[in-house]
């Protein structure tokens, strides 16, 4: 099969952009660990400066390893280009600065990961970018607050850490109608769930530290767009405003993630479905919020937006925040760690860590709930990760039902 275009995203995912005939038959793609390129003449450098001749002449332009990651990941988001970078922060910046300046409005959604959140509230203002908070989970909120002012609408579907759903068609409609690029964190759904710019986005970022590299050994971003934004972002965000390249090594390791991305998000889903189930029926927890349960509020928009409803989990249990912790303590498999999409399950405690970049008013402001609890599902055994939560339930609930009675 020369031609993958129109190949399964799980084939996609293994073969597109490379052949082993242009690489000493290499049947895994090679390793540039190079920071720069030889030019043939002094001439060819410069046409290759001034964009008149294709080629690679800095890795913190582009690198071969990098070029096939950006390649294979804006096929299998559907965007014509992407930017492999050294972090989600770092893919967020970039197409930030790129898209973004002074005297610019962004309006953002209500909830966003902790660390993005800090870098609108606190960095690009000092630039002077107005940077307004909408309740994007009802489109007309959008409408409402647009001005001639706004550029960019930017938004997590599902959102850090709270789950809360945005419709990509129905908020990229509205942005557009006023001149508005959108931008859409896809790390929690990724391209297997959701592909945000075949519903009207206008570019992609993730964090590929995430399920994209799936193993939880490294930390890398990406942004996926059109050829045009993209080669801006690489030019401008990247290039001269943050330098956040990607290392070649984590390009490889990224590359490797990606083959078997479909698979392991099949048993992410699958897994979730179960234990979000099972946390709903456990008498100690409050609440579930998970797109695939019928009492999320906005289930039906997770049925038309996402292939299935993946491996994040928030609960709430009954005691708030002081039993929220005995039961993370209480865990003997299931590791306390933030980040998520790793093999292993981890949990976490959004408001004590990766939302601690909010104040407590802001949390509260935000929707993000000191008794939160963030579960990322991994691929254990589903009995496995079952036993260790409910046993940790139990151990919490007992001694309370014993008090209550
Ligand atoms: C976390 N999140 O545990 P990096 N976008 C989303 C994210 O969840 C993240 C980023 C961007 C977590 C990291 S908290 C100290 C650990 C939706 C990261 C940023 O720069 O690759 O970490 O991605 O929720």
């Amino acid at each position: 099969m020369a031609d993958h275009a129109a190949a399964a995203f799980a084939t996609r995912a293994i073969h597109s952009g490379y052949d082993p005939a242009a690489n000493e038959g290499a049947l895994t793609p090679p390793l540039h660990l190079t920071s720069t390129f030889a030019f043939e003449t002094a001439a060819q450098g410069g046409e290759m400066f001034a964009g008149e001749r294709p080629g690679f002449i800095y890795s913190r332009l582009s690198n071969p390893t990098l070029d096939l990651l950006e390649r294979r990941l804006a096929d299998l988001e559907g965007g014509e280009a992407a930017v492999a970078t050294a972090s989600g922060m770092g893919a967020i910046a970039a197409v930030m600065w790129t898209l973004l300046a002074a005297g610019d409005e962004v309006i953002v959604d209500k909830t966003l990961y902790g660390c993005t959140f800090a870098f609108l509230r606190h960095g690009l203002t000092k630039f002077g970018v107005t940077v307004t908070h909408v309740d994007m989970t009802d489109p007309e909120n959008l409408a409402a607050a647009m001005t001639p002012a706004t550029r960019v609408v930017y938004f997590e579907t599902p959102a850090n850490p709270n789950m809360r759903l945005v419709d990509i068609a129905a908020v990229s409609a509205i942005s557009h109608a006023h001149g508005a690029k959108v931008v859409v964190d896809n790390t929690y759904a990724t391209p297997v769930l959701t592909r945000p710019l075949e519903l009207g986005a206008d570019v992609v970022v993730h964090s590929a530290t995430k399920y994209l590299g799936g193993h939880g050994d490294l930390i890398a971003g990406m942004a996926v767009g059109g050829a045009e934004d993209m080669a801006q972002v690489r030019i401008t965000g990247l290039k001269d405003m943050t330098g956040a390249v990607m290392a070649p090594f984590n390009a490889m390791l990224v590359l490797r993630g990606l083959k078997t991305l479909e698979l392991r998000m099949a048993r992410h889903c699958e897994s979730g479905l179960v234990v979000a189930r099972a946390l709903e029926d456990h008498p100690l927890v409050t609440r579930v919020h998970y797109p695939g349960l019928d009492s999320f509020p906005q289930h039906a928009l997770a049925r038309r937006q996402m292939a299935a409803f993946g491996g994040m989990i928030a609960f709430e249990v009954a005691g708030g925040m002081a039993a929220g912790m005995a039961v993370m303590d209480a865990l003997t498999m299931v590791r306390r760690a933030v980040s998520l999409g790793d093999a292993e399950t981890l949990i976490q405690h959004p408001a004590s860590m990766t939302h601690s970049t909010y104040t407590p008013e802001e949390r509260q402001v935000h929707g993000i709930s000191d008794g939160l609890i963030r579960l990322s599902v991994g691929l254990e055994a589903p009995a496995d990760i079952l036993d260790d939560l409910m046993g940790a339930l139990d151990s919490v609930a007992g001694p309370r039902q014993r008090l209550a009675g």
